[in-house]
C-alpha cells in the first residue's frame, strides 16, 4: 500500500456536479487519488470524468459492470481498487462538503481506523415522516450493531466515511455473500463486521443541499435497510414489501 488518500466517489447520472467535484478536490488535495465508481450513467457523468483523467494519472473513472449495481456495492469495489493506505468515501453532490476530508484524513493518520462524518444539523430531512424514519433507521442499526457485539456511532446511516483500506478491503473480501450488495449504507455493512476493538471516531460536518440534478435513493431506502438487519429484519422487509404495506409506505415516504 502506498501512503496517502483515495476518494471514492460513487456516481449515477451525476453531470452536474462530477466535473466540479473532482477538480474542487484535485485542488484542495493535490496529493489525493480519486476513483469514481460509475453505475452506468445515462448522462454525460462518464465523458466529464474523462476528460479531466486523460490529463490527470490521479483520477480515475470506473463504469461498473451493469449486471452488479447497487451504490454499496460501488462503494465496496472502490475500496478494494484504492491503492493507498486510507481512503475517504463521499457523494458526488455536495452534500457533503469537500473541506471536511482534511479533518478526517487527519484522524486516519492519528490511528483512527474508520473515521465516520457525522452530520451536525438534521433539519433539510424534509418532512416529519422522513425525521421519524431517520430516527427509526438509527435504532434498528444500532441494535443490530449490538447483537453483533460491534461499535456503535451516531451517524450510522452516514454516506461520509474513511477508514484503513487493508482493514476494510479484508472485511469486505472475508464478508462478500453477508454484504448487502444492492443496499445504499455500507458503512453500516461494514461496522457490522469490522473487529469490535478498532479506533473509531467521529468527525461533525455541516450537511449541505444537492447542488445540482435530483435525489435518487432517499425514498427507497427503508426496505433496502431492514435487509441489512440480520435475519429479523429481512422477515420485517419481506412483509413490507407485500403490495399493501408498500403502497402505504410509498406514501407515508413523500409526505
Ligand atoms: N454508483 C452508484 N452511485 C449511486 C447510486 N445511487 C446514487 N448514487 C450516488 O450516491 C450519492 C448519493 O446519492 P443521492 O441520490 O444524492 O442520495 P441522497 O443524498 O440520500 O438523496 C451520489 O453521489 C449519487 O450519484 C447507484 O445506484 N450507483
Ligand atoms: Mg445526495
Amino acid at each position: 500500500m502506498q501512503e496517502g488518500c483515495t476518494v471514492v466517489l460513487p456516481t449515477y447520472n451525476e453531470e452536474g456536479n462530477i466535473g466540479k467535484m473532482v477538480s474542487t478536490l484535485r485542488e484542495l488535495y493535490p496529493d489525493f487519488y480519486v476513483l469514481v465508481m460509475d453505475d452506468n450513467s445515462k448522462d454525460r457523468t462518464k465523458e466529464i470524468v474523462e476528460e479531466i483523467s486523460a490529463k490527470d494519472d490521479h483520477v480515475r473513472f470506473f463504469t461498473r459492470d451493469p449486471n452488479d449495481r447497487g451504490l454499496s456495492a460501488s462503494i465496496f469495489e472502490g475500496i478494494m481498487e484504492s491503492k493507498t493506505r486510507y481512503f475517504i468515501n463521499m457523494d458526488s453532490d455536495f452534500q457533503h462538503p469537500p473541506s471536511a476530508l482534511a479533518g478526517m484524513y487527519d484522524l486516519l493518520k492519528d490511528g483512527s481506523q474508520l473515521t465516520i462524518g457525522i452530520r451536525r444539523d438534521r433539519s433539510n430531512l424534509d418532512g416529519f415522516a422522513r425525521w421519524i424514519g431517520s430516527w427509526g433507521a438509527h435504532y434498528l442499526a444500532a441494535f443490530t450493531l449490538k447483537l453483533h457485539d460491534k461499535q456503535i456511532s451516531s451517524d450510522i446511516m452516514s454516506g461520509l466515511f474513511g477508514g484503513d483500506t487493508e482493514m476494510c478491503q479484508q472485511v469486505i473480501e472475508e464478508h462478500r455473500s453477508e454484504l448487502e450488495m444492492k443496499g445504499y449504507k455500507a458503512l453500516f455493512d461494514l461496522m457490522k463486521y469490522v473487529p469490535k476493538d478498532i479506533n473509531l471516531t467521529e468527525y461533525p460536518y455541516d450537511f449541505g443541499e444537492r447542488e445540482a440534478g435530483e435525489s435518487k435513493i432517499s425514498a427507497i431506502i427503508p426496505i433496502s435497510l431492514l435487509k441489512q438487519c440480520d435475519g429479523w429484519g429481512r422477515f420485517l422487509s419481506r412483509i413490507l414489501e407485500m403490495k399493501p404495506f408498500n403502497t402505504v409506505l410509498k406514501k407515508v415516504l413523500k409526505n
